[in-house]
């Protein structure tokens, strides 16, 4: 096990015990201990193989024995044990927004309420609001909570479902019997959120690669298993088909299962236009339904599919019908953006604010993953929540920054960490820092992070007035929705677009796939109107980095190239255009 899987184990525990009721030192050992292990630098394997768990801060013998355990093992009898001791459908219940630990134990021990099911009937039966802590507002969220989880519980974030992904398509790709494999649906259209994976497959043995995989590891339960066709179910629900063809079909099934169905339709009737016929099974000179491969047009790859119908290849990001066949037919498709062409990203915290990682960690981390600049813009004061920093605090940071890339240059090295800061912002659009100190900054993100109530008009003024400071680069996470979680603050997105248009400000892709915001249908509209997109991954942790790829893939679908997206500029390039706004005042 490594680090995060350890600490994942660590926090869990600490949150079991805290349904029990056990005593507050004792959870919270354990929830200190899940953030220090996640924030460790050395690998755990080296700590435990070399004894030195007991020299960390908080780390006690009890918990150096559970750890080296967890890391030699991979496993922890005490953790099983102790979840078998509780209902199942307790931790459920903590997914829901304003229930924690005590809360639940309340409604556990009072009302025998132990699953999602049970939660909403004595909610509605008004018992939930008689008890102490609780009441009518209490109750109401609950059910609110309740409705939003079902609405979403069938659909997954990209990441997580890209991340189950993977292993799968690595094992299909190593089978004897599989000719070509892939995926397709939405996750290979790169949709910030997915319902179901669909796998494709091409064999002469389709019954062998669906047995292969409806046991593939991970799989909690095989749904459906036919001679060509299976659905698993896998972790966290998320579902699975797999189709296997045969290698002549293959890339015909590729682009029908890819989809999207809008997009389908539209390459359907471009086939009956031309006296074709299209579908899963190939395209067949033909006036009706056919699968008859004597009248099938040879066509070995998708790409040769879109040639065939007079189109330029469409990329699978671009597969929705929001005006890929009028590009594709005139051949003006954009080029779009590679995620290697990104240098970095500008918006990510550190451990002053309430990111995981040292200054230093995150400078040798990202630098040894190929970035040439980083900025680091932990949150300002008025963010006391994330342990936001007030002046005096980022002064003093600004000058660690200085230190690190001092560092980095005495070695010869052109990485360079940014100093910065994701600023607030406050009511009536007011800034959470005085312009002096902003100017001292290499890149300022300005983010609304509080007071999500207003109403349109007010938010979006809020927006516009933080745009029109010389000052703040960027716009961060703009709507400021958690997809699956939490919608959007009421905005006119249009408006403040414009306004970031007039005003030379840039706006964000929040590349974390809880964010994904702006929205990949925004940004022709912003592309539009000249504004600059800038993907960040808005690092807390060191797996953060990684947000990169989803981004860029985000700005794929948000018909994005290179020319648009500010951190595809080298170092001295990106350092001209962040003063490019300030100077023009
Ligand atoms: P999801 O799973 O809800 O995130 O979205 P998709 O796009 O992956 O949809 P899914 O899994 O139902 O089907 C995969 C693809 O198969 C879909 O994008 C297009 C194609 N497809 C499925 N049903 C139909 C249909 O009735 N007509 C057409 N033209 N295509 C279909
Ligand atoms: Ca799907
Ligand atoms: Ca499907
Ligand atoms: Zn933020």
């Amino acid at each position: 096990m490594d680090k995060s899987q350890v600490a994942d184990v660590l926090a869990e525990i600490g949150t079991l015990l805290e349904l029990k009721g056990e005593n507050p030192f004792k959870t919270r050992a354990y929830a200190n201990a899940a953030r220090t292990v996640e924030s460790l630098e050395e690998p755990l394997e080296v700590l435990v193989a070399e004894q030195r768990l007991g020299s960390i801060k908080g780390i006690g013998e009890a918990l150096q024995e559970k750890i080296t355990e967890l890391v030699t093992t991979g496993r922890l009898p005490y953790h099983e044990t102790l979840k078998a001791s509780l209902p199942p459908g307790l931790l459920d219940l903590l997914q829901i927004p304003g229930l924690g630990p005590k809360k639940v134990k309340a409604l556990h021990d009072h009302l025998q309420v132990d699953s999602l099911g049970k939660l909403e009937e004595a909610c509605r039966a008004g018992r939930v609001a008689t008890l102490t802590g609780f009441g009518e507002k209490t109750q109401a969220k609950i059910l609110e909570g309740i409705a939003f989880r079902k609405q979403y519980a069938s659909r997954h974030h990209l990441d997580d479902a890209l991340a189950a992904a993977e292993p799968i398509l690595e094992s299909l790709r190593g089978h004897p019997d599989v000719i070509r494999c892939g995926l397709a649906g939405s996750a290979r259209r790169w949709k910030e959120v997915i319902g179901d994976l669909d796998f494709l497959a091409s064999s002469k043995n389709p019954a062998r690669v669906i047995e292969f995989f409806s046991t593939q590891p991970g799989v909690l339960q095989a749904v459906a298993r036919g001679e060509t066709k299976a659905t698993i179910v896998l972790q966290e629900g998320l579902q699975a088909d797999l189709r296997v063809v045969s290698d002549r079909e293959y890339p015909f099934a590729l682009a029908y299962f890819t989809g999207s169905k809008e997009h389908n339709i539209v390459m359907r009737q471009r086939a009956i236009a031309r006296g074709l016929r299209l579908n899963e099974y190939g395209l067949f000179r033909s006036n009706e339904e056919t699968r008859d491969p004597a009248l099938a047009l040879p066509c070995s790859t998708e790409e040769e599919i879109f040639t065939a119908l007079d189109l330029q290849p469409i990329p699978p990001e671009l597969r929705e019908d929001l005006g890929e066949f009028e590009a594709a037919e005139a051949g003006r498709l954009p080029r779009l953006l590679e995620w290697t062409d990104l240098r970095g990203s500008l918006h990510n915290h550190s451990n002053w604010s309430d990111g995981i990682q040292p200054l230093e960690d995150i400078a040798a981390q990202v630098h040894e993953l190929g970035c040439d600049y980083w900025g680091i813009t932990d949150h300002s004061r008025s963010s006391f929540q994330a342990r936001g920093l007030d002046p005096d605090r980022l002064r003093q940071q600004i000058v660690a920054v200085r230190k690190i890339n001092q560092g980095f240059a005495d070695e010869g090295s052109d990485f360079r960490l940014l100093t910065g800061s994701e600023v607030d912002i406050l009511a009536a659009g007011r800034l959470d820092f005085e312009d002096d100190l902003l100017a001292e900054l290499d890149v300022v993100v300005a983010s609304i992070h509080q007071g999500f109530g207003g109403s349109e008009a007010e938010m979006t003024q809020r927006l516009i007035r933080a745009a029109e400071n010389p000052h703040v680069h960027m716009l961060g996470h703009l709507t400021g929705r958690l997809l699956l979680q939490r919608e959007s603050y009421a905005v006119n997105q249009r408006a403040v677009i414009d306004a970031c248009a007039e005003t030379g400000t840039w706006i964000e892709l929040n590349a974390s796939p809880m964010r994904f915001d702006l929205d990949w249908r925004l940004w022709p509209y912003a592309r539009k109107r000249g504004v600059k997109c800038v993907i960040n991954c808005d690092a807390h942790r060191s797996g953060h980095a990684t947000y990169l790829r989803l981004g860029a893939g985000i700005a794929r679908k948000g018909w994005l190239t290179r020319d648009d997206v500010i951190n595809t500029l080298p170092l001295s390039k990106l350092l001209k255009a962040l003063q490019a706004k300030r100077s023009a005042r």
